[in-house]
């Protein structure tokens, strides 16, 4: 038995196993679609030496990566044993952003931005472990729109709303401007990491896994209803 047909008493602490993996969120994006789910392209911002923009052909010279890894979103539903291809995030600061554009010697906040306007921050150090991905085949076929295409942030460590889809820009932040991020959601946790039950600031994470399962069958409903809008469009 591997690691991952562990049982249900090795999920993180408040999660639940979901039988399928949904299209999820927060509401307000729902209805939001990227731009271009077709064109892979990374810009590079922020506090660096020269904005760069980093196209599918760099991330293509890439050693190409395979992962197994659970989801966990804060909501508490968690989806176990998916199978990721992509690109490590750390192979790409090591060896495209940060020789192209430079960063400054003390940019240590990422800040993530998505095409449909979602946007989160993760400091670099947690970025640059090798299990975070960026993403773009799932379970053997290329990353639908669904769960993030073309590009989406797989970070198993971290609750689902660190784990960008359609991700489109990377800006690196000096630490005395990183107090100015705060995520789409306002009870964001600045790492949100899920082993230690950083579901969210303000409030105690036993409330939270209380009172957001009541938030998952509508949310699943609407994000649901909003994909099957877009796909009939004429
Ligand atoms: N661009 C973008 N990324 C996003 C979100 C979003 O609304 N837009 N929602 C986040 C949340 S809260 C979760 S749980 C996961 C859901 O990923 P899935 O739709 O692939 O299940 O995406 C995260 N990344
Ligand atoms: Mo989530």
């Amino acid at each position: 038995m591997s690691d991952h047909d562990a049982g249900p008493g090795n999920l993180p602490p408040g999660q639940i196993e979901s039988e399928d993996f949904p299209r999820f969120g927060l509401g307000k994006f729902a209805f939001r679609f990227p731009e271009d789910p077709a064109n892979v392209e990374i810009s590079v911002r922020g506090d660096v030496g020269t904005p760069v923009t980093i196209r599918g052909e760099a991330l293509a010279s890439l050693p190409r990566h395979d992962q197994v890894s659970d989801f966990h979103c804060v909501t508490t539903w968690t989806k176990r044993s998916l199978h990721w291809s992509g690109f490590r995030f750390r192979d790409f600061y090591e060896m495209l952003a940060e020789p192209r554009a430079h960063p400054d010697a003390d940019a240590s906040l990422v800040v993530l931005r998505a095409q449909d306007g979602y946007d989160q921050s993760l400091p670099l150090g947690d970025l640059l472990a090798p299990e975070v991905l960026l993403a773009d085949r799932l379970d053997g076929r290329p990353l639908p729109i669904a769960h993030g295409a073309p590009l989406r942030l797989v970070a198993p460590a971290h609750y689902g709303y660190k784990n960008l889809k359609h991700l489109c820009g990377v800006e690196l932040w000096r630490d005395d401007r990183a107090y100015r991020f705060a995520g789409p959601g306002f009870m964001d946790h600045p790492r949100a990491r899920v082993e230690l039950e950083e579901r969210g600031k303000g409030v105690p994470a036993w409330i939270l896994r209380r009172v957001y399962p009541a938030l998952v069958p509508p949310v699943r409903w609407l994000f649901r209803v909003a994909l099957e809008r877009r796909q009939t469009r004429p």
